[in-house]
């Protein structure tokens, strides 16, 4: 990873908007910025407008910063709001960028003497939305984890095993590919909980012939993927066929929909009004996809009323879905790669019902 490049275009960025600085606090853009995870520790980057970025960790996370953290200097601090805030001043303060801080941690650094602090996400959203062909490879690499994580699912899925012993399924299958953690807590939702979008996964055990939604993703190099199929254990029912059928004729659409330049909000519609004609509109209750990356959702985003255009480099996920309360939900959800001559799909596993 070229982290240096990372940082000279948000410095050119930084200078366009008037920033004489940029304080970041995400894990994710501590990660874009200097390849350092941060994991749960507090730790800060600032970027000043010229010169090299700072890291500033506690004396926990030292050690490890030398080491992991490219293109930056690492100070050790006993307190490192209190360090940072100081070097603010020092820099001359004026105009700081931030991203998405804790409040606690906002308000404290706003009492910074001469700073100014302005939320400023979307400058590096317009970077990280963007994928490098070797963040493009990473990403690839998590969306084919992913799919042995299905797999595993597929493999196991029989009537009388626990939600929660399917997820376990899916996580050690990822885990021995190389993924470093799960994107997102794997979900397996079965019955009538299939109908709640994020159902997470609990005891409930399936049973034959009911609906069972499995949403995951794998971590490869902090790069995540993202993938739902929905199957039933047994016989479906003609109801659950109509609903199943209807979510993939709406996920064809919206894929064929997806090319450089075209507004999100479109693409979302071509796909909701198919769900609409068959009569399962109102049964689709969020937008059709998002931008995924070091975040598993970040821009672009998918939905109805979106103004965003996807451009080539953009990873989106393609997931439409039908919840009926009482009933079960459906929900097929592939990650994609927007590229000059059209879209490819990064997440290649069968779309079948059983
Ligand atoms: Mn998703």
């Amino acid at each position: 990873m070229n982290y240096g490049r990372r940082v000279e275009r948000l410095q050119r960025l930084m200078g366009d908007g008037g920033l004489r600085a940029f304080v970041l606090y995400t894990r994710e853009n501590l990660m874009y910025f200097t390849g350092f995870d941060r994991y749960e520790s507090t730790a800060y980057l600032l970027i000043p407008l010229d010169g090299d970025p700072i890291l500033y960790v506690t004396r926990l996370d030292y050690q490890r910063a030398l080491d992991e953290a490219f293109g930056c200097r690492v100070k050790r601090c006993r307190r490192p709001l209190n360090t940072l805030s100081r070097d603010l001043t020092a820099l001359g303060g004026g105009s700081v960028g931030v991203d998405d801080l804790p409040s606690s941690t906002y308000t404290k650094l706003q009492a910074t003497r001469r700073v100014n602090l302005k939320p400023s996400d979307r400058v590096v959203w317009r970077l990280r939305s963007v994928k490098e062909d070797e963040e493009v490879k990473l990403i690839s690499e998590a969306c084919k984890i992913a799919c042995a994580g299905m797999e595993a699912v597929w493999e196991a899925l029989r009537p009388g095993l626990r939600e929660c012993e399917l997820a376990g399924e899916a996580c050690r299958a990822m885990m021995r590919m190389g993924s470093e953690e799960q994107s997102f807590p794997t979900i397996v939702a079965s019955g009538p909980r299939s109908a709640y979008p994020h159902g997470g996964c609990t005891r409930r055990r399936l049973r034959k012939g009911e609906l069972v939604v499995v949403d995951l993703g794998a971590s490869y190099m902090g790069y995540k993927s993202d993938m739902t199929r929905t199957f039933v254990a047994g016989r479906p029912s003609d109801r659950q066929v109509e609903a199943w059928r209807a979510t993939l004729e709406a996920y064809t659409r919206g894929l064929k929909a997806m090319r450089v330049g075209i507004r999100a909000g479109e693409v979302d519609r071509a796909a909701r009004r198919v769900l609409e004609e068959r009569g399962f509109g109102r049964f689709f209750i969020h937008g059709l996809g998002h931008g995924i990356g070091l975040s598993v959702h970040e821009p672009p985003y998918i939905t109805k009323a979106s103004g965003d255009r996807l451009s080539r480099g953009n990873v989106v996920t393609c997931e439409p879905g039908v919840y009926i309360p009482g009933f079960g939900g459906v929900r097929l959800e592939n990650t994609v790669l927007v590229s000059r001559d059209g879209v490819e799909e990064l997440t290649r596993f069968p779309m079948e019902l059983c």
